[in-house]
C-alpha cells in the first residue's frame, strides 16, 4: 500500500474546485455563449440529451446536474462557436501534406466541420463537394470492388439508429466487415467475459452499486474516464462499503473526491477517501493477484470447514452453476506465493489484506477498465476476475457482479444492434427476411485484421462512421502509409483529426451533425437512443441549432450511401426510415424483439430501460450452460519475457483528453502540466539506468520482429510507478506497439504492457 503524501506529484481531490477550473479552461477556448450551459442542464435527464462522452449509465434519480467535468469538457468541445470552412482548407499554408506537422489538438482546435469535402490529388486539398456528387463518388468507387475489400469502420459515437443502418449497409453490400473501436477496448470482455459467463457485457445494475459491500477496481480510472461514477462511489464510502484498487498508477480518483456538486464539501473542501487500499501492482500483474486472492479464498475455506465454521466458498453456488471448481481450486493450493509475488509486484501481505476485505465482504462488485482488457493475456485477466467473484457467489445476486466499464457513449449499444464483425452474433435469417437480402455468413475482420489485410494490399475501401482510426491503432507510422494507398477511404466527422490527412485515391470528410443538435428530417424532428455499460436504452433529444445548414445526420449520411450504392430493393426504404426514425426503432425491435420490445414507448423511461442480461439472473449461455471457472499457467498479462532493460510500457489517458481528441495539456490529476511529451519512470529505475529526472529520452520499441520503433523527446519524470513499469501518453505512444501484440483471444492491441527500452535521446540506435 503507498501513502499518497509521499509521491513526487500529490495533487488535491478528484473533483471540487479543480473540476470546475477544468471545466472552464475548456470555455475558454471554446465558449459559445450561455446556452452551452442550458446543454449541459439537460444532460442525462429523460427527454433530455445523452451524453457523448462516456457510456457510463444515468440514474433514474437524477440530480440537478447530472454530468461532471469531463462531460463538460466533451460537450462544450462538440459546441464550439468555431467552424471548419472549405477555406480552412484553402489556405495556402494547408495543404494535407503541411498539415501533418500539426499536432491533434491544435488539428480539432479548428472547429466543427461545416460542408463535405473531397481531396483533390492535383492540389494536396481537400476542396468543396455537394453530397450528391460525394454519395456518387463514394458508390462509384465502392461497386467495382469486391465487398470484402472494403471495410466499415465505426468508432462509438452513432446512436442505434444510424448503427443499425450502418451494419445492414454492409451487410446489403456484401460483407461482415463492420470492426469498432470496441476491437482496441472492451473486445477482450465481448470474448473473454462470454466464454466464462456467456454475457459479452457487465452483469450489475445500478441498484446493485446501491446495496455493495466491496468495490474492486482492476485498472479503471473513473476520476477521469468516467466521473459521474466518483458519485455512487462517495455514497458507497458514506454507507461503509470499502474498496480496493489494483493499478500501477495511484489515480486520484480512486484516492480521494470532493463532489463538486455538493455546497457542503465545496466549501468546506472535505474530501471523500476512496480506496481504503491501494495495490500499485506492475503492469501486467493483476493475473497474480488475483490469483493469490483466490488462493487465501481457498485456504478460509479449509480453515472454517476443519473448525465447523461456515464455509467462505459459497458451495452450493459453485455446484449449482459453474464448472471447472476442483481444477482451478488445486492451481490455487498449488500456486506459490514467491512466483505470486514476483509476478504481481506485490508483497503476500498486501494480497491478503485485499483477500481479507474480499472474504469479509457478502457482495462485492469487480470493476475494471482498459488496465485488464488490454494486454496480450487480457482474456485470462477477465476469467481470473471472474474466477474470484465466483467463489463466492458474486455474480447474479443483488449487490454483486461484474462491472466492465465502457467507453464511447454508443460502444455497447453499436454492437447490440449489429456492427459485429463475427457473423454468429446477429440474427443474420431475420435481417435476410425483413430486408430481402442475403447477408454474408463468413466473419469480417477485426480492427487487427483489417489492418493486417490493408498492409498486405487486400483492402481498397476504409469507410470511417467516426473515429480516428489511423491515431488509434499499433503500428502508426506503417498504417498512415498503407492507408492512402486505397482506391477509396470516407470519414464521418465532427471534427479534422489525423486520419484526414492519409487521403486515399478518393477521399472524403462528410460533416455530421452532433446528439446536441436538432435533427429535424420530413418527418419533423427526430430523436435517438443509446446504449450504456449496464445495458441501459435512453431516448436523446437534440435541441441545439445544428452547425451548418449543410452538415446532415449520420443517419442520413449512412442512408445517402446505402441509396447510391446499392441496387434498388423496394424493402429498403431509405427514404421513409430517413424521415422517421421510430421505424429503424421498429426494424430494430423486429430484429431483437426480447431486448427491444416496446422499443418506442419505453425510451424516455428515467434511467433508461434494461435490454436484459442472462448472467444477472444467473442463466449461463456459455457452451456448458454454466459459468466456468479457468486454470492458466499465465502468472502475469504481458505475453512476453522480463529481459534486461526491458520495460513494460503503459499508454496512458490525461484528464485533459478524449480518446484521440486532446483537450488541452494538462493531466492535472497525475499533477502533469503543459505537455504531453512525458515518460513517467520509478526513480530507482532512473538511478540504475543513470539517467537523471528532467532529461530528455527516447523509447526504443522491444518488440520481437525486428520492426524498428521509436518515439523521442520524451521528458523523463520520476514517478510513483513501480519499478520496470513505465507510462506514456495514448495516442503519441502508438507508434510503438506492434500491430500484432494483442490479446490472444480477442485481439485486442495490448496497449497496457508494450516492450520498450529506454535510451537517452542523443543515443539513436537504429
Ligand atoms: N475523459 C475521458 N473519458 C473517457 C475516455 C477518455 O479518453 N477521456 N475514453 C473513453 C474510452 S473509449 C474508454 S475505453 C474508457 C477508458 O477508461 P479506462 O478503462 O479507465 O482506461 P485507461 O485510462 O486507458 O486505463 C485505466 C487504468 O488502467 C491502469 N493500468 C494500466 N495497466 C494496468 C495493469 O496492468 N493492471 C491494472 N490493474 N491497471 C493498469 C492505468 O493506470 C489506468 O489508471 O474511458 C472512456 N471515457
Ligand atoms: N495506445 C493506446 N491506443 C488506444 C487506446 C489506449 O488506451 N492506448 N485506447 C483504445 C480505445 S479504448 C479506443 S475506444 C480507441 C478510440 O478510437 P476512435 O474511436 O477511432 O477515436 P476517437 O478519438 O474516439 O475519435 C475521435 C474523432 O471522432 C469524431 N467524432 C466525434 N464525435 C463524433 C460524432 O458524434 N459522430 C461522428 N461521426 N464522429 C465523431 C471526431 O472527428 C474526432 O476527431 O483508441 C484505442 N487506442
Ligand atoms: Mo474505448
Amino acid at each position: 500500500m503507498t501513502d499518497t503524501r509521499d509521491l513526487p506529484h500529490s495533487p488535491g481531490p478528484a473533483g471540487g474546485w479543480g473540476s470546475l477550473k477544468g471545466i472552464a479552461s475548456v470555455f475558454g477556448e471554446t465558449w459559445n455563449g450561455p446556452a452551452s450551459l442550458a446543454t449541459l442542464g439537460k444532460l442525462n435527464k429523460p427527454r433530455g440529451v445523452m451524453c457523448v462522452s462516456c457510456a457510463w449509465p444515468k440514474p433514474a434519480n437524477y440530480s440537478a446536474f447530472e454530468f461532471c467535468e469531463n462531460g463538460a469538457k466533451a460537450t462544450l468541445w462538440e459546441l464550439t462557436g468555431t467552424r471548419c470552412k472549405p477555406e480552412f482548407w484553402a489556405h495556402p499554408a494547408h495543404s494535407v501534406t503541411a498539415l501533418r506537422a500539426w499536432k491533434d489538438h491544435d488539428l480539432e482546435m479548428t472547429g466543427r466541420l461545416t460542408r463535405p469535402m473531397r481531396y483533390d490529388a492535383a492540389t494536396d486539398r481537400y476542396v468543396e463537394v455537394s453530397w450528391d456528387e460525394a454519395f456518387a463518388g463514394i458508390a462509384a468507387a465502392l461497386k467495382p470492388l469486391h465487398p470484402d475489400e472494403a471495410v466499415f469502420y465505426a468508432s462509438g459515437h452513432a446512436a442505434l439508429e444510424a448503427s443499425y443502418l450502418y451494419a445492414l449497409l454492409a451487410r446489403a453490400f456484401g460483407t461482415n466487415n463492420l470492426p469498432q473501436s470496441s476491437n482496441m477496448c472492451h473486445e477482450t470482455t465481448s470474448v473473454g467475459l462470454t466464454k466464462v459467463i456467456g454475457s459479452p457485457v457487465g452483469t450489475i445494475v445500478w441498484a446493485d452499486l446501491e446495496q455493495a459491500d466491496a468495490f474492486f477496481f482492476f485498472g479503471q480510472n473513473p476520476g477521469t474516464n468516467s466521473p459521474r461514477f466518483l458519485h455512487p462511489l462517495k455514497e458507497a464510502k458514506d454507507r461503509g462499503a470499502k474498496i480496493i484498487t489494483f493499478n500501477p498508477i495511484l489515480e486520484q480518483g480512486l484516492v480521494s473526491f470532493v463532489d463538486p456538486q455538493s455546497p457542503v464539501g465545496m466549501l468546506t473542501g472535505k474530501e471523500t477517501k476512496i480506496s481504503d487500499q491501494y495495490h500499485q501492482l506492475q503492469a501486467g500483474g493483476d493475473i497474480a493477484a488475483m490469483l493469490g486472492m483466490c488462493k487465501c479464498v481457498v485456504e478460509a475455506d479449509d480453515a472454517a470447514r476443519a473448525a465447523g465454521k461456515a464455509e467462505v466458498i459459497d458451495h452450493p453456488f459453485v455446484k449449482q452453476h459453474t464448472t471447472g471448481f476442483d481444477e482451478f481450486i488445486a492451481s490455487c493450493r498449488a500456486a506459490r506465493w514467491s512466483d505470486i509475488e514476483r509476478e504481481s509486484g506485490l508483497s503476500e501481505a498486501a494480497i491478503r489484506d485485499a483477500a481479507a476485505v474480499y472474504i469479509a465482504a457478502e457482495k462485492v462488485i469487480g470493476v475494471y477498465g482498459m488496465g485488464l482488457t488490454q494486454h496480450a493475456h487480457g482474456s485470462v485477466n477477465i476469467a481470473m476476475l471472474v474466477n474470484l467473484l465466483l467463489l463466492r457467489g458474486n455474480i447474479g445476486k443483488p449487490g454483486a457482479g461484474c462491472c466492465p466499464v465502457r467507453g464511447h457513449s454508443n460502444v455497447q449499444g453499436q454492437r447490440t444492434v449489429g456492427i459485429a464483425e463475427k457473423a454468429h452474433l446477429v440474427p443474420l435469417d431475420t435481417i435476410d427476411e425483413l430486408f430481402g437480402i442475403t447477408a454474408p455468413r463468413d466473419d469480417g475482420y477485426n480492427i487487427v485484421e483489417a489492418t493486417e489485410a490493408l498492409f498486405a494490399g487486400k483492402v481498397r475501401a476504409f469507410i470511417c462512421l467516426g473515429g480516428n482510426l489511423l491515431r488509434a491503432i499499433p503500428d502508426q507510422a506503417k498504417l498512415e502509409a498503407a492507408w492512402a494507398t486505397q482506391d477509396l477511404t470516407v470519414m464521418v466527422s465532427t471534427k479534422v483529426n489525423r486520419s484526414h490527412l492519409f487521403p486515399g485515391k478518393q477521399a472524403y470528410i462528410l460533416p455530421c451533425t452532433g446528439r446536441y443538435e436538432t435533427d429535424q428530417q420530413a418527418g419533423g424532428i427526430q430523436t435517438v437512443t443509446t446504449e450504456d455499460s449496464f445495458s441501459m436504452i435512453n431516448g436523446s433529444i437534440g435541441h441545439r441549432k445544428p452547425v451548418s445548414p449543410e452538415a446532415r445526420s449520420e443517419l442520413a449520411i449512412v442512408t445517402g450511401i446505402a441509396k447510391a450504392t446499392l441496387a434498388p430493393n423496394p424493402r429498403l426504404k431509405w427514404d421513409e426510415w430517413i424521415a422517421d426514425y421510430g421505424l429503424v426503432r421498429d426494424l430494430i425491435e423486429q430484429t431483437y424483439p426480447e431486448d427491444f420490445h416496446d422499443y418506442n414507448k419505453r425510451m424516455y423511461q428515467a434511467g433508461g430501460f434494461h435490454r436484459g442480461n442472462g448472467a444477472h439472473q444467473r442463466i449461463w449461455k456459455t457452451e456448458s450452460g454454466k459459468a466456468v471457472f479457468t486454470t492458466t499457467d499465465a502468472l502475469n498479462a504481458t505475453g512476453f519475457a522480463d529481459a534486461p532493460g526491458r520495460f513494460r510500457l503503459i499508454t496512458m489517458r490525461s484528464n485533459d483528453q478524449f480518446n484521440t481528441t486532446i483537450y488541452g495539456y494538462s493531466d492535472r490529476f497525475r499533477g502533469i502540466e503543459g505537455t504531453r511529451d512525458v515518460l513517467l519512470m520509478n526513480p530507482d529505475d532512473i538511478a540504475a539506468a543513470g539517467f537523471v529526472n528532467g532529461q530528455t529520452v527516447r523509447l526504443v520499441g522491444d518488440a520481437e520482429d525486428g520492426v524498428d520503433r521509436q518515439l523521442g523527446g520524451l521528458t523523463l519524470t520520476a514517478y510513483a510507478i513501480p519499478a520496470g513499469t513505465v507510462a506514456g501518453y495514448y495516442p503519441e505512444c502508438n507508434v510503438l506497439i506492434a500491430i500484432g501484440h494483442h490479446d490472444e483471444l480477442s485481439k485486442t492491441p495490448a496497449s497496457k504492457s508494450v516492450p520498450v527500452r529506454v535510451v537517452g535521446d542523443d543515443l539513436v540506435s537504429a
